[in-house]
């Protein structure tokens, strides 16, 4: 069912692994030039231009862009017990791991009389995307919230395309994530329209105003992530988000019932999820091929995960030992890594480039997408080997704050004079000397 590359006998190297290591194509340049008359559109059109958008590609024209607070409250009220409680513990545990990530500010001084603070302060307005359509998310509302709220973000709003079937309200259960998260500006608007609003504001047709955003995070479709590209500077994004991936690097310790089993959740998400199995054991690779072969038939959106497992982004590594595999998952640098193997721990803190590692047996990725309370706003595309998922850090900005005394200053004048002017920029200099001329 994967297709193999058998690396057994060699240790390529870096630039040898990222050319042989399968990837989801997804080229947002191509559509760089079908969202730019949008967002432009919505710069010097605002709502009306929104509305037409949203019509075209969500087929439903809602009455007001901003959903009313009683459709979230009745949202809230209808949902099913068993998902608000399931929600409410997701809301719990993401808020404790969170809580821990807060930065203190910090104050070196450098000199007698000179101190430089590191202050940590929050993006003051912050436009949260949930996506709607095939992927319906209330997780992901909350894994979005949850770190912009422990960053102390003043004000939030969330963008969800209205659903048709919804009478032009985006899904109920994300709205009912909102409330539960006591999250109460919504906005029924999904797409490159829902950025371009997001940062440049706009009027309901209701006379409501939606102010612009400083910061847009989330994850979205290939024209959503267009407009982020485009906009970015004007706002501030997280990542770019592109299919899901899963690595999992297993030995012959690993189970293979449960190791397809999370080569199959993932890739329930997309036709291009990746999903990837580097293993020691040849053994265990006919295993889980059997297996996905056994499972898949199985699972209920069988075509999708189909089609995502025998696509050319998914397969299997064949590596001679663990050392090698650590190599090939660290290039490849999967925004989802499971570590099955002998002493996972120990492999673990071995890897470098990873946006999270679920060790051993008992971790599965499904866990931390709902409930382990880590975030699963992650870095894919190889993207892990220098971003981070989304956290509070995310959220928090760091000013530098100097305050340094007159004796401060005199002492280091004379090298502020020579460096300014060195680089031919006296004023500079200048701006030190006239505060010690008579
Ligand atoms: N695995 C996805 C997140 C998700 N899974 C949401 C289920 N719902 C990307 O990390
Ligand atoms: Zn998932």
């Amino acid at each position: 069912m994967l297709s193999r590359i058998d690396l057994r006998g060699r240790v390529p190297s870096p630039a040898e692994l990222r050319a042989a290591l399968p990837r989801a194509e997804t080229d947002v340049d191509v559509v760089l030039d079908r969202v730019r008359p949008m967002v432009e559109a919505v710069h010097h059109r605002g709502v009306e231009a929104v509305l037409e958008f949203t019509e075209q590609f969500d087929g439903v024209r809602p009455r007001t862009v901003r959903v009313p607070a009683a459709a979230v409250e009745k949202a809230e009220r209808d949902l099913d017990p068993a998902v608000r409680e399931a929600l409410l513990e997701t809301i719990k545990r993401a808020r404790l791991v969170h809580a821990d990530q807060r930065r203190t500010d910090t104050t070196t001084q450098v000199v007698p009389g000179g101190t430089v603070t590191e202050r940590w302060v929050p993006v003051q307005r912050v436009g949260l995307y949930a996506p709607g359509g095939l992927a319906v998310y209330p997780s992901s509302v909350v894994m979005n919230v949850v770190p912009a709220q422990t960053a102390g973000v003043e004000s939030l709003v969330v963008c969800s395309p209205p659903q048709a079937d919804f009478d032009g309200l985006p899904h109920p259960t994300v709205l009912a994530a909102c409330a539960l998260l006591g999250v109460d500006e919504v906005w029924a608007v999904g797409g490159a329209q829902a950025v371009a609003l997001l940062a440049y504001g706009g009027t309901d047709t209701d006379g409501a105003e939606l102010a612009p955003v400083d910061m847009v995070t989330g994850p979205g479709n290939i024209y959503l992530t267009a407009a982020k590209r485009l906009l970015r500077g004007l706002i501030g994004i997280d990542s770019e988000a592109g299919p899901t991936e899963i690595a999992i690097l297993a030995d012959e310790t690993a189970d293979p019932v449960h190791v397809a089993a999370d080569l199959i959740s993932q890739a329930e998400h997309d036709t291009l999820a990746a999903s990837v199995l580097v293993t020691t054991s040849e053994e265990l690779a006919d295993k889980v091929d059997a297996e996905l072969r056994r499972q898949v038939t199985a699972t209920k959106h069988d075509e999708r995960v189909t089609t995502a497992l025998s696509g050319t982004q998914s397969g299997c590594v064949l590596v001679s030992d663990v050392d090698t595999g650590i190599k090939v998952v660290d290039a490849y640098a999967a925004e989802h890594l499971e570590i099955q193997t002998a002493g996972s721990r120990d492999v673990a803190a071995r890897i470098r480039n990873a946006g999270a590692i679920f060790i051993g047996a008992y971790s599965p990725v499904s866990l931390g997408d709902y409930c382990a309370g880590s975030n699963h706003v992650l870095p894919t595309g190889g993207c892990a080997r220098h971003s981070s998922g989304l956290s509070v850090q995310t959220f928090l900005k760091g000013i530098h704050v100097v305050d340094y005394s007159a004796d401060a200053l005199r002492e280091v004048a004379d090298k502020v004079i020579a460096l300014a002017n060195a680089e031919d920029l006296p004023a500079h200099g200048q701006a030190v000397a006239a505060r010690f001329e008579k």
